[in-house]
């Protein structure tokens, strides 16, 4: 793989930015042509397809104890290795590639022993990293946001600054086991020794950064407020919440970055591997959620997107914080700011708030089989009802819910029918309700939804979705959404333009598929979000009693 060509004094014949996107199972490549708007190459290493020998199920360690979800970081090192080869044998001549951003699966984290930075300064371009960077570890494997084992370290977080609201308020999300500080701190009390040794610890955001820097780079704002230890007013890390976790935390992580704040030419290896230019930019990674806000386009306030997936995910952009950080929510600075320099971020900022309903698909799917129903029959069933179903409600809690947070599984149902339409309708309209209302309470007022994920294809449910939130729904082409927004980050950073004229020639949905909203059902819809508001109220109070 060694060039010996080695760039030198090259005329680039286009203008390519590169956009990485590691992800749970894969780690996807996607480069844009910032001449002609195109994307002119997409490539993605499949983690447990390709990399099979880390025996990971779908990117995750198997493990008895179903709390616990970790990955192996040499994976992701071996992945990048990949990845650029295969960019290699596309024909993309990576000399063109004028800067680089990524972003990461947020919350996950990356521990690494002093011998990280010596090993990176003296890479050899004839060997792969995987080969050379296996003992830069000082834990073996990196818990990643599907963990949940961290229970009693998120209530030490929460105490450490007064309570959970007080938390939210300072960090943007109340304490959460598959966030950063809590999976730190468990290293730390568990393993003294091993945190000890830890000299850094990165997200996968920035330890992938890290690689092709060949510097340890720090935490972006974005994926650093997904951690329960950054003060999302200052952006500062919060010295409370670092000592709460272990000792010596703020040197192993560094200061947080402007996620534009370029970091500096790539590393000497991958221009003598793979015959990158000398000059080619590293931009820091940020969280794949913020990078997909940036992806599908949602740069002014109003902009949504609805992931309808095995979870329903909602995210949006906010020019401001709300006045109160929903403990719903997860409030994240978005990758926004045009000014690298640290002040100018503080005032230029811009937020983004997501959700994440668990019962998406998987509540979908059971009351269809409840029924003994095809989709087609699904949707047959609910257009035979009226919208707003007479006032018939249902919380859609199949399995446990985290928005609201719900650990007694339940369907509650008030005043329908034991009619296959009427139930139908009740669970979908109940889960666009939630969304609905839990958003708004976000701060997201949606005036635009971008929809995707695998029930977006249904048009029942997507005319509802237009219904309930009285506004319209575009349908979303991009499947690599994070990916994209990294390219689109790299070639913002390079180019200094607005983020209205970076973005525009490649978030562009088609109207002529959009779905329009029936004003017919606003007043029959603003009352049954009334309705089922009270309705989760009460039986929320229920079960607390
Ligand atoms: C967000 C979250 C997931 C990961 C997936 O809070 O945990 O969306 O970012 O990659």
């Amino acid at each position: 793989m060694y060039m010996q060509n080695i760039y030198e004094g090259y005329e680039q014949m286009a203008k390519l930015f590169l956009g990485l996107d590691s992800s749970t199972q894969s780690l996807s490549a996607l480069i844009i042509d910032a001449d002609t708007h195109a994307v002119v190459c997409e490539q993605q290493v499949h983690f447990s397809s390709e990399l099979a020998h880390y025996h990971t199920v779908d990117g995750v360690l198997p493990h008895e104890d179903v709390t616990l979800a970790h990955a192996p970081p040499l994976m992701w090192v071996e992945a990048l290795d990949c990845i650029l080869k295969k960019i290699c044998n596309s024909g993309i001549n990576c000399a063109d590639i004028i800067a680089i951003a990524g972003c990461g699966q947020q919350h996950g984290s990356v521990y690494l022993n002093e011998s990280f930075i010596p090993t990176l300064d003296a890479l050899d371009a004839h060997k792969s990293l995987y080969q050379q960077l296996q003992n830069i570890f000082s834990r073996e494997t990196a818990p990643i946001w599907m963990d949940a084992s961290t229970g009693l370290q998120c209530q030490a977080l929460a105490e450490a600054v007064g309570g959970n609201d007080r938390l939210c308020e300072l960090t943007g999300s109340p304490a959460i086991e598959r966030f950063t500080a809590a999976q730190i701190k468990k290293f730390a009390d568990q393993e003294p020794l091993a945190y000890a040794a830890s000299a850094h610890i990165c997200l996968v955001s920035s330890f992938m950064a890290s690689l092709l820097a060949g510097k340890h780079i720090a935490i972006d704002y974005t994926d650093a407020t997904g951690m329960n230890l950054l003060d999302i007013r200052t952006r500062k890390w919060h010295q409370d919440l670092l000592a709460c976790c272990g000792e010596n935390l703020a040197q192993k992580l560094l200061p947080a970055i402007n996620p534009c704040m370029q970091q500096g030419n790539i590393a000497d290896y991958f221009v003598r591997r793979y015959g990158f230019a000398i000059d080619c930019r590293i931009i820091p990674w940020s969280g794949d959620n913020p990078s997909s806000l940036l992806g599908l386009g949602l740069i002014e306030e109003g902009m949504t997107a609805i992931s309808l997936g095995t979870s329903d995910t909602c995210f949006g952009y906010m020019q401001q914080l709300p006045p109160r950080m929903s403990p719903d929510a997860h409030t994240f600075i978005a990758p926004l700011s045009t000014d690298p320099t640290e002040s100018a971020h503080l005032t230029q900022s811009a937020y983004m708030s997501l959700l994440c309903f668990r019962n998406g698909s998987l509540a979908r799917e059971a009351i269809r089989q409840q029924w003994g129903l095809s989709w087609a029959q699904w949707s047959a069933a609910i257009e035979s009802t009226p919208p707003a179903n007479n006032g018939g409600i249902m919380l859609p809690w199949v399995g446990n819910e985290t928005v609201p947070r719900v650990s007694q599984a339940g369907v509650h149902i008030f005043d329908c029918a034991d009619d296959v339409g009427v139930q139908c309708r009740a669970l979908l309209e109940g889960q666009m309700m939630a969304i609905a209302i839990h958003a708004e309470q976000a701060g997201l007022h949606p005036t635009s939804i971008r929809v995707s994920g695998g029930a977006s294809v249904n048009p029942t449910i997507v005319q509802v979705m237009a219904d309930v939130f009285q506004c319209p729904v575009d349908l979303c082409a991009q499947s690599n959404s994070a990916a994209l927004g990294a390219a689109l980050r790299a070639l913002q950073a390079h180019s200094g333009e607005t983020w209205q004229a970076v973005l525009s020639p490649y978030t562009q949905v088609n109207l002529e598929s959009r779905i329009h909203p029936r004003k017919q059902y606003a007043t029959v819809y603003a009352a049954l979000k009334c309705a089922y508001a009270a309705a989760e109220e009460r039986v929320l109070s229920e079960m607390v009693k």
